[in-house]
């Protein structure tokens, strides 16, 4: 038998700790047992049972899994990235779930609330009774958020929020939505209780990506809040764009999960289809297509490790997050699309996930920063210049 792993060409299995082997056994079960064989059903549809797959995650542990404290797992980063890598291997809209519940929207409660707001959201989030979603993209900001329309005002000891928010994963489902405003103090950020009267979270249909996944508007039209909305530790930008860190580092590892789906469907399909009297795998053109993809995953597994392990000592940049995001997002999609053409025809159906992946991987490419945007982040690493503006 071959000594190589097909999908762990360079062994870095064994440069994970028993826990993160063991963390990762669990997500994958799970994974495969009760959301594989419904994803393409969901995609279809574009509609997810969001409670039930919230509270199925909370109790697997893996909602704001690496954060300490108030009913979080406390678990290291490269365990939180390869259950990222896991659900995303399933589908990318089930990680965007855990992304921004974990990352995005209990981060920002964990990192910048009152002891009040953690203990009011926190251990029910982590549970998954609550759903939170994290809004900072507005139709008119997306690249550039602090371009911000969103207004937030004191009205006595009130906050009145006024403004649009767009393309925010969960917002039609959350029960609580991190919305950033500009003040007279710069930008803020507010917890925001659904229901709150002004408050309306329409759902965005008729996407070509990411169906799997709920992605809403957010409208605020003189939305009254107590001071006690305002989490008090975020001050300007660097409070969003600090939470955007943790995401973005969980999909360093995510779309390597979904690569990894692609290459195995087609791995086994080009063993299986007959062309030309033998087996599309024996071809070299097909081989090397193979052995390229696996290649790009393997470099790519080492990558996002090595960022998982600089993230667990404490010392890795925005920037280094930025050219983790940028290379295996690029690669991911590369293979997905790749991997489609191995499928043939039998490539566009939904019967094999290759091109869900690839269309959802489109999103993944845009949200959490534009490959555009993480280019211009290590260009001004490298040449101490600007580019953005
Ligand atoms: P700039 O002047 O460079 O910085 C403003 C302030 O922010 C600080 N900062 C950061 N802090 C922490 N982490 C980072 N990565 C940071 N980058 C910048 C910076 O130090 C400064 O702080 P201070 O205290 O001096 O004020 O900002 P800029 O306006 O030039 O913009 C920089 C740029 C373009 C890199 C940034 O705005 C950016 O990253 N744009 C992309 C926006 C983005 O990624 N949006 C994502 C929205 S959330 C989402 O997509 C969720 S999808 C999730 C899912 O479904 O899985
Ligand atoms: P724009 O900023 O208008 O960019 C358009 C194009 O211009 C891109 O190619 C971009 O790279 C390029 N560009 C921008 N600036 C420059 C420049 N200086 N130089 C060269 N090229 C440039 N946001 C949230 O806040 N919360 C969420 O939960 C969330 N979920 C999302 C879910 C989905 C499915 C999607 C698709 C998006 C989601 N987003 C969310 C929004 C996402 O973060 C934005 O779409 C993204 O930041 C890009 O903004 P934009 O779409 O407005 O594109």
């Amino acid at each position: 038998s071959s000594p190589v792993h097909p999908f762990d060409l360079l062994a870095v299995d064994g440069l994970l700790t028993d826990e993160e082997r063991e963390i990762r056994r669990t997500v994958r079960a799970m994974a495969d047992r009760e959301l594989r064989p419904h994803v393409a059903d969901w995609f279809e549809r574009g509609a997810v049972p969001a409670r039930e797959l919230a509270r199925r995650l909370g109790s697997v542990g893996v909602l704001g899994m690496h954060l300490e404290g108030y009913g979080c797992a406390g678990t290291n980063a490269v365990a939180y990235g390869l259950a990222c890598l896991e659900l995303e291997a399933v589908d990318s809209g089930l990680r965007s779930l855990v992304s921004v519940q974990g990352s995005l929207a209990m981060y920002a409660i964990w990192k910048y609330g009152s002891e009040e707001q953690k203990q009011q959201w926190l251990p029910g989030m982590a549970a998954g009774e609550y759903i939170g979603c994290f809004g900072l993209t507005e139709p008119d900001a997306g690249s550039d958020p602090g371009s911000m329309r969103t207004r937030a005002k004191r009205d006595g000891g009130d906050w009145v929020l006024n403004g649009t928010k767009m393309w925010i994963t969960n917002g039609s489902v959350a029960d609580v939505a991190v919305v950033w405003a500009r003040t007279d103090d710069g930008v803020r950020g507010f917890l925001v209780p659904a229901g709150t009267p002004g408050f309306r979270a329409p759902e965005i249909k008729q996407k070509l990506s990411l169906r799997a996944s709920v992605t809403s508007e957010l409208v605020l039209e003189d939305v009254r809040l107590p001071a006690d909305a305002m989490l008090p530790a975020a001050r300007g930008l660097s409070g969003p764009l600090g939470c955007l860190n943790e995401a973005r580092f969980g999909i360093v590892f995510g779309a390597l999960g979904a690569a990894r789906d692609c290459l195995e469907t087609a791995l086994a399909y080009a063993g299986d289809r007959i062309v030309f009297d033998r087996s599309l795998a024996s071809y070299q053109l097909t081989q090397q297509k193979l052995a390229d993809m696996s290649l790009e995953l393997g470099k790519g597994m080492l990558l996002a490790l090595h960022l998982g392990r600089l993230k667990d000592a404490g010392s890795l940049s925005p920037e280094q997050v930025s050219v983790g995001k940028l290379n295996n997002v690029r690669e991911a999609i590369a293979i997905a699309r790749e991997c489609r053409t191995i499928l043939g025809a039998n490539g566009i159906t939904l019967e094999y996930p290759v091109m869900r992946h690839a269309n959802n991987l489109e999103s993944v490419l845009t949200y959490e920063g534009t490959s555009e945007v993480h280019s211009l982040v290590v260009g001004k690493a490298l040449t101490g210049e600007s580019a953005f503006r």
